[in-house]
């Protein structure tokens, strides 16, 4: 994206009682490795060739012992709310729900509105070796997991995600091969997506047994362009829109399955798991927001896409969007996709649709003096209220990500934070784009005083 020097215009205004907020999740910046049990993170990176960097997140952004300074850079930028996961490993060791005790009261302490993610892909490995989300049983631990962490902060906590992007977790971690726990099964990982909904909706049933009337998901959508109007394009494209997007939220909000898919789905009785998935367990719904994608049908060779490489044998590929700017990642840059995703949720599934939030949007770029990532925030913002205008009901919206991080795959190569971490010294340096934020949320609650 070319730097612009020009000051931006005043955002419009979002209505009162708009939620704002900054997201993180706990592998991705906790560290203090040695006082939680493994994940299956820490066994992914172990592997050779997994990590772009070779890295591992054991001490990352060392936010365990660091998280009353970026707690007080939350309470500076002005946000309302703070998404932080709650890390499974680390709920499993003794004293291990200490620290998330203590960042609740921290967060509470400073105003800000504390919001638990329970699952952010990073499974304990002694439920990987029991079959992980391939596994029914791990839902119904998963919904154990949820009630010792409600009993525990509960109190304090009003507002709950249950997981976050069960899509990636499902076709990056188990499908291709690319994300923890490495396994490349395509079509054969369909029970993983299936029994994270059936896990969001047990543990829905825990957080509201515990008396939670806050519950969300934070789900990874995205347009899906079409490649070209030929039918085998049109096609191809209307597949991966069903396995990336319908598939994880037709479940949710219509309670079935795309069709095609119920079939495919384990278990003995499809109709009584996608009710437990769809009856009351979902008080608004969080959509993670980055990049539209343009889909033909498949190709001949495998494709390299952002780090990926899709295989062959899909029967989509995957299309470069040209014509816009891209971030660090690759990604390109396209605001009003935001508001035709947004206004095709709305389309798609009219009054039976919860309130939306925007649970992650963000970028990837290097540098303090981020006028890109300015640049990116501004013309999402904007494209979300265009959203607002066409009567779309949006809730909130979460910048990914509050500080740069360990991304995964791509271990400390790709910066999504407001805030500069040198990972040497732990220095947090915020950046222009923080400052940008922390003006513009300001100028917002001037329009309304
Ligand atoms: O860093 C990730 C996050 O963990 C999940 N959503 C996408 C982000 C950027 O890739």
């Amino acid at each position: 994206m070319t730097a612009t020097e020009e000051p931006l215009s005043p955002l419009p205004s979002f209505p009162p009682g708009f939620l704002w907020g900054v997201s993180t999740s706990a592998h991705q910046i906790e560290g203090a490795a040695d006082r939680r049990a493994p994940s299956i993170w820490d066994a992914f990176s172990a592997e050779p060739g997994r990590i772009r960097d070779g890295s591992t997140a054991d001490t990352a952004c060392d936010h365990v012992a660091r998280h009353r300074e970026d707690v007080a850079l939350v309470r500076d930028l002005g946000v309302d709310a703070y998404r932080f996961s709650v890390s499974w490993p680390r709920v499993l060791t003794t004293g291990g729900l200490d620290f998330y005790d203590r960042l609740v009261d921290e967060l509470c302490a400073q105003g800000v509105l504390p919001v638990p993610t329970l699952f952010h892909w990073d499974l304990p490995v002694e439920v990987q070796e029991r079959g992980g989300w391939l596994e029914r049983d791990t839902a119904a631990r998963f919904a154990d997991h949820a009630a010792t962490v409600v009993a525990r902060i509960g109190d304090r906590v009003t507002r709950w995600i249950t997981l976050n992007e069960p899509a990636e977790h499902t076709l990056l971690g188990h499908a291709l091969g690319e994300h923890a726990p490495g396994h490349k099964l395509l079509f054969d990982a369909l029970p993983v997506a299936h029994h994270q909904l059936l896990g969001h909706g047990l543990a829905a049933r825990a957080l509201r047994a515990a008396g939670a009337r806050e519950i969300g998901i934070a789900n990874s959508h995205g347009p899906t362009w079409p490649a070209s109007t030929e039918q085998a394009d049109v096609e191809a494209a209307d597949l991966y829109d069903i396995i990336l997007n319908r598939l994880f939220s037709d479940p949710l909000i219509l309670g079935r399955y795309p069709d095609g898919f119920g079939e495919l789905m384990p278990g003995d009785d499809l109709a009584a798991d996608l009710k437990v998935i769809s009856e009351d367990t979902l008080d608004w719904y969080g959509i993670n927001f980055y990049q539209p994608t343009k889909v033909g049908a498949p190709g001949t060779a495998d494709v390299e896409f952002s780090g990926l490489t899709l295989p062959a044998e899909l029967p989509f590929s995957v299309r470069e969007i040209e014509g816009h700017p891209k971030t660090d990642f690759d990604w390109p840059v396209v605001p009003e996709a935001l508001t035709e995703l947004l206004t095709g949720f709305r389309d798609r599934y009219g009054d039976r649709l919860p309130p939306l939030v925007v649970t992650e949007n963000g970028c990837a770029y290097e540098g303090v003096d981020d006028r890109e990532r300015i640049a990116y925030l501004d013309g999402h913002l904007r494209a979300l209220h265009r959203a607002l205008e066409q009567g779309v009901d949006v809730r909130g919206y979460f910048v990914w990500s509050l500080l740069d991080n360990w991304e995964w795959a791509e271990g400390y190569t790709k910066r999504f934070g407001l805030v500069h971490v040198d990972y040497t010294t732990q220095v947090r340096t915020p950046k222009a784009s923080y400052g940008w934020l922390r003006d513009a949320l300001r100028a917002q609650r001037a329009s309304r005083a």
